[in-house]
């Protein structure tokens, strides 16, 4: 490490404090890093990487640390290579609607800065004030817009990268269009940082809708709000964000940030529409007929800024969950929507037999459902019975047809679920690719395969 600190002066920690703060995420799982290093340029993280790469050192890329699954939770000896520094917005293309970002620009503030510029950059994590777009490129990271407009992966064209063993990469166009050769760029994005650390990031954006409207609905029950998202979507009406609460979600949030949801309210979808102002008005009105016929209660956010305290409060779910009890299991299924009653069912029976709280909240429009399963890790009992409900939660959502993570990726606690999905032969072919780009496997290793 002092060499590496030799070759980067004032880049490299290996304080305790900070051997703590850059040893976990929001997955809660921890490890001390032996190093930190805090990369400013392209030309710093080939150098880091050149170097772990002729020492075999392990290295683990990292954003802001709010992913979910362990994916940049540091393994033994290894750098945690940080690319918080690099949070420069490079260009703003406005005529051919794309922008070029460094990794460690935050989601949030590309979103004003382009607001600015009247565009628009759909992806929006719930944890957009503070998560990067490397990372959101790491993990192919969606958000309620997805419904409506794609994920992150949608919108990258291309990316400079370094490859473990120092070399530096271009991949994709600047242009709209480009079919040359293998698409290394849809390649990377989600590859959870086990292929290559990315360095620069060009990203589609769109022009700012005019108008956005937001409406609550309340249920106090929960397949008839499962009923009106199926509805929505099949009259045609695409919101741009569909997301749905259930009873135990509205409680926490009620108790953390207060909103004012109905606390005797089962289930809570907010819909959000965007476009022009009397299109979006004919399609709430619609969506309140809808949500009226399967006796639900709708109102309309009386103006944009109220609309946009209800989805701070959606924003806030996650952070009030690990209030209501001390370690939050927090699965990340996705079922095709019209599934989405019979998997709650599930979830519900799954809560009944075992006495473990599980609280479900998540982007509907996708069928993509946050299974929070609520325990302690300390009283050793409950937490295995926690445990234990995860394998049975897959086994049910992969006979629905569904997937074991719709967008917070496999990392660590996962990987060893990932081939209950994911067939031998398939399989093979993904780690053989790990292996053409990290023959070493010094890029973040354990993470995705177990
Ligand atoms: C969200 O949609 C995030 O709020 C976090 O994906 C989900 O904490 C969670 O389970
Ligand atoms: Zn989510």
């Amino acid at each position: 490490m002092k060499k590496l600190a030799e070759m980067l002066p004032g880049k490299v920690s290996t304080e305790p404090e900070d051997l703590l703060c850059y040893g976990f995420d929001a997955s809660g799982l921890q490890a001390a890093p032996a190093a930190v290093v805090w990369a400013q340029s392209a030309e710093d993280v080939a150098k880091i990487l050149g170097f772990a790469y002729s020492n075999n050192i392990p290295v683990i890329p990292r954003g802001a640390g709010s992913g979910m699954t362990g994916g940049s939770v540091p393994s033994k000896g290894a750098v945690v290579l940080s690319l918080e520094r690099m949070n420069k917005i490079l260009e703003i293309d406005r005529e051919n609607m794309s922008v070029l970002v460094e990794p460690g620009v935050i989601n949030g503030n590309l979103q004003r800065e382009l607001q600015r510029h009247k565009l628009f950059y759909p992806p929006d994590p719930a944890s957009m004030d503070f998560c990067t777009i490397g990372g959101n490129v790491a993990e192919n990271s969606g958000g309620p817009r997805a419904v409506k407009y794609g994920v992150t992966r949608d919108y990258v064209m291309g990316l400079e990268a370094v490859l473990p063993d120092g070399r530096i990469i271009n991949t994709g166009v600047k242009t709209a269009k480009g079919v040359v050769g293998y698409d290394l760029t849809r390649l990377l994005v989600g590859s959870e940082g086990t292929l290559a650390v990315v360095t620069k990031v060009r990203l589609r954006v769109l022009p700012l809708p005019e108008a956005v409207i937001t409406l609550l609905a309340l249920f106090d029950d929960t397949a008839r709000a499962g009923a009106a998202v199926g509805k929505i979507l099949t009259n045609g009406i695409i919101p741009r964000a569909l997301e749905f609460l259930d009873r135990g979600t509205i409680h926490a949030v009620e108790n953390y940030k207060p909103v004012g949801f109905p606390k005797d309210t089962e289930a809570l979808l907010l819909i959000e529409l965007d476009g022009r102002p009397q299109t979006i008005a004919k399609e709430a009105e619609r969506i309140s007929e809808i949500i009226r016929n399967l006796r639900g209660e709708v109102t309309m956010a009386e103006d944009e800024a109220a609309g946009e305290k209800l989805c701070e409060a959606r924003r806030a779910v996650s952070p009030a969950l690990y209030h209501l009890k001390p370690t939050k299991i927090n699965e990340d299924i996705a079922v095709p929507r019209s599934r989405i009653p019979e998997m709650l069912m599930t979830l519900n029976r799954l809560s009944e037999e075992t006495g473990i709280t599980i609280v479900n909240f998540g982007h509907a429009g996708d069928g993509n459902i946050h299974v929070n399963i609520m325990a302690d890790r300390n009283n050793k009992e409950e937490y295995d019975r926690a445990q234990n409900l995860v394998k049975e939660i897959f086994r049910a959502t992969l006979e629905l047809g569904g997937t074991l993570s719709g967008e917070h990726g496999v990392g660590l606690t996962k990987a060893a679920y990932i081939s209950m999905e994911i067939p031998p032969a398939e399989l093979d072919l993904m780690k053989r690719i790990k292996g053409v780009f990290d023959p070493k496997n010094i890029l973040n290793p354990g993470k995705i395969f177990p």
